[in-house]
């Protein structure tokens, strides 16, 4: 009998189902009629609507397993094989439990969330079983065009169980650039007409998840599951310090010696942006001159190539991670491509999401100086201490932009403060001097007034 698009349902995991192995994770079949699905099965699942499970996380693996793992597992019972997103640090337990996923299971760590949902569309269409897609509340954004227009019930329905850590979420203290979209998730969720669950305590996260994903496969749809902080105890990857590699504190000491005090400088999300704004206080230099760009993962190098664009005779460095410069490498082809000699970008690599716990980067091997010299940077260098950084002829002195990857250990290094002034107030500044250094001020103020 042929199979028509609406009545073929992929397979969860039940006891009917047995697995045939080879180099590709297995295909589940029916034990009695060997296909990938089929009617009774399906009646047989509906039987026990997921919600009626009972136990808690941590009953359903022992109390020895962590809490990440016993996620994990939950959504493994429920069929789920493929796990893909980009990591968090209110999902940091979980997803240093990713990292652990063997053959059958399929894990890979996307450049953007936007990429994990494309990895997911794919995972369906051509395994069927519901794909989970991680990330963080930030995230979602990124994710909203392949979701909305490809995923959606609207475009090509398709399920997949989004699990989001819901940083800044409301009643719960956050960073100020987490404000706004904790305030929204939910809402953005639930007008994406996306059913939601949100994870309240151990005794029902089990039955949430698999009635997240039972919907998502009965409905054809994304699902979304909301981890609030705290939930998932933050068991982050523990990376010991390299003596063989530069420390981030260090390099980024010796980098900010090479700025002077007229260059603008743009730091990226998360420890680098931090230790930044920490080592110039403590060297008793403007903060001013740096703008931290604590949000907007990725977006650092396009922030400084406007700099730069916009002042032309100002050196304007870029402080970037490998993870932010991989999450939006296309930026990089524009500002290979541009005529901005002025603009020194500098990648941190050390292979890893270290402010959100430490798991890899989605090309963690990358050489990415070859990349930036294929993008068009025509002074591009690889460095890994300051031997390196002092042989470097005089970077930003060239006719093209010039990028550098500074090899660096992946450990997360000493604690770091944050900036405590209200973001509006650090951009104000960044903007003053920019302006009054190139006097433009004068000309610019004259114009508002
Ligand atoms: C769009 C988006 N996705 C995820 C995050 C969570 N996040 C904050 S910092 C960070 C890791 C950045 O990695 P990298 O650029 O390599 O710098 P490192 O942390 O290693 O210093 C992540 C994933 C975020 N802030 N925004």
């Amino acid at each position: 009998m042929r199979r028509t698009f609406r009545s073929w349902k992929p397979q969860a995991s039940t006891s009917s189902f047995t697995q045939t192995t080879c180099c590709a994770p297995p295909i589940r079949r029916c034990r009695r009629c060997r296909r990938t699905s089929c009617d009774t099965a399906e009646r047989r699942r509906s039987k026990t609507p997921a919600c009626r499970l009972t136990r808690s996380l941590t009953s359903f693996l022992g109390p020895d397993k962590v809490l990440g793992k016993a996620i994990i597992d939950t959504f493994v019972a429920q069929g789920c094989e493929f796990f893909t997103g980009v990591p968090d640090s209110v999902l940091a337990g979980f997803c240093a439990e990713c990292e652990q996923l063997q053959n059958p299971r399929t894990h890979v760590v996307s450049a953007n969330e936007g990429n994990a949902i494309g990895l997911a569309l794919g995972w369906w269409f051509a395994r069927g079983t519901v794909p989970v897609v991680y990330m963080q509340n930030s995230g979602f954004s990124n994710a909203l065009n392949p979701l909305l227009s490809a995923a959606h019930v609207g475009a090509y329905a398709t399920p997949m169980v989004l699990l989001v850590g819901w940083r800044g979420m409301p009643g719960h203290k956050d960073e100020p650039q987490h404000r706004i979209k904790g305030e929204i998730t939910a809402e953005l969720a639930s007008l994406c007409k996306f059913d939601t669950f949100v994870l309240k305590d151990d005794a029902t996260a089990v039955g949430m998840i698999a009635d997240a994903v039972s919907t998502a496969l009965r409905n054809f749809v994304p699902t979304v599951v909301l981890v609030p902080p705290g939930f998932v105890p933050a068991s982050k990857k523990d990376t010991p310090p390299n003596a063989c590699l530069w420390s981030r504190t260090d390099a980024i000491s010796a980098l900010l010696d090479e700025v002077a005090d007229d260059d603008a400088l743009i730091a990226t999300t998360g420890h680098i942006g931090r230790d930044v704004h920490g080592q110039l206080e403590s060297r008793g230099r403007s903060p001013a001159q740096s703008f931290l760009c604590v949000g907007a993962m990725g977006h650092a190098s396009q922030i400084a190539a406007g700099v730069a664009m916009a002042q032309p005779r100002r050196r304007v460095w870029c402080f970037d991670g490998d993870g932010a410069f991989l999450m939006h490498l296309g930026g990089a082809a524009l500002i290979g491509g541009s005529n901005l000699p002025n603009l020194v970008h500098v990648v941190l690599n050390n292979g890893a999401h270290a402010s959100v716990g430490g798991m890899a980067t989605c090309a963690p091997k990358t050489n990415l100086r070859d990349v930036a010299s294929a993008l068009g940077y025509r002074q591009s260098y690889q460095i890994s201490n300051l031997n390196d950084l002092k042989a470097m002829r005089s970077i930003g002195a060239g006719s093209s932009p010039s990028f550098v990857e500074v090899m660096i250990s992946a450990d997360q290094g000493g604690q770091l403060g944050r900036p405590p002034e209200p973001l509006r107030l650090l951009s104000s500044a960044f903007q003053s001097f920019c302006l009054d250094i190139n006097g433009v001020a004068g000309e610019w103020r004259r114009r508002v007034s």
